[in-house]
């Protein structure tokens, strides 16, 4: 028996509330795949209506972005790379993505936000380096309002700074971030560390010492591999393999912090989340490989997760 047709448009507008762009056209797919097949009447209408949404949707989302520094969010999560010019923000891009980059030995290589995707244990995360935030950049200097607009939408920051680099340089950036009244989580990362002589990271700690901090070099992959780690912690998600008939898949699911099995379920599918009697798990949250757990068992990070219907 589905839904009563006008039970069905409030549900879809409640759906897409505060939604835009690329997740607005996603909601709208999943609702048409909901929606019963009628050829006619008020089924019939509904789906007309969610068509022209997408279109809607479209035109507006161009309209948006043109001629704007706004950076669309893809991935799990979206992490700022902030700090002085010329630290090797877009080199540690290059290092940990696909995406080909302008790096050059001076300050201001890039003048615009760049965004890439990177692949922690299987899920997609957004960088995105922040250039040339100066002294002023709270009052627009430099551009400073519109480059604070990005970082302030996203998750959580890394602040870089160069291992031979001036501690001052740095606490003039983070000073136009509190100044513009941007909080988030973050860790430092000291960078091109190949080029630090022995003190280096010990100053920096020393300057810094509100935020864990990470030595990283594009010549080195183990500090690339330790990086990722700290970005993946950095956002807090938790990984989750989910496995059916004895089998696990391959690419993890990310989920918010706090997540319970019901969210996992959720991801397989609105109804399971509804009905699904309990769960198997494997892994950090489980006292024991394949433990029995209820409905509101908390899972972690690394863990395999079974739903039993
Ligand atoms: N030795 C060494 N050099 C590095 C490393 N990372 C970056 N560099 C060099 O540092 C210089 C600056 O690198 P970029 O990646 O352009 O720095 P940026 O922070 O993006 O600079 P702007 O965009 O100008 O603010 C380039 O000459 C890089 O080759 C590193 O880990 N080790
Ligand atoms: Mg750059």
């Amino acid at each position: 028996m589905p839904m009563p047709h006008r039970t069905f448009a409030q549900v879809a507008k409640r759906r897409l509330i505060g939604k835009e762009g690329k997740d607005r056209i996603r909601e709208v797919r999943a609702l048409l795949s909901e929606l019963p097949d009628y050829r006619n009447g008020p089924y019939a209408d509904l789906r007309k209506s969610l068509l022209a949404e997408i279109e809607d949707t479209r035109v507006r989302s161009n309209a948006v972005h043109r001629d704007s520094i706004a950076v669309r969010r893809e991935g799990a999560a979206q992490i700022a790379l902030v700090g002085p010019p010329n630290v090797g923000k877009s080199s540690l891009l290059q290092a940990l993505s696909e995406i080909q980059i302008k790096t050059g030995d001076y300050p201001f290589t890039t003048l615009r936000p760049v965004p890439a995707l990177t692949r922690i244990g299987g899920v997609l995360v957004q960088l995105v380096e922040i250039p040339g935030l100066i002294e002023g950049a709270s009052e627009d200097r430099g551009g400073g309002r519109a480059l604070l607009g990005v970082l302030r939408s996203a998750d959580a920051i890394v602040y870089c700074i160069r291992a031979s680099g001036d501690p001052e340089e740095l606490r003039a950036v983070r000073a136009e971030v509190e100044l513009a009244g941007i909080d988030k989580p973050a860790f430092l990362a000291v960078t091109r560390a190949d080029e630090a002589d022995g003190d280096a990271f010990e100053r920096l700690r020393r300057a810094f010492p509100d935020l864990d901090v990470l030595a990283v070099s594009i010549l080195d992959d183990a500090s690339l591999e330790a990086f990722r780690a700290a970005v993946w912690r950095l956002t807090g998600l938790i990984r989750v393999h989910l496995r059916s008939n004895g089998v696990t898949e391959a690419e993890p699911i990310a989920l918010p912090p706090g997540s319970t099995v019901v969210e996992v379920a959720d991801t397989v599918h609105h109804d399971l989340a509804a009905t699904f009697a309990g769960a198997r798990v494997w892994g950090p949250s489980a006292r024991f490989e394949g433990q029995r757990v209820g409905r509101d068992h908390g899972v972690a990070d690394g863990d395999t997760v079974e739903i039993l219907p």
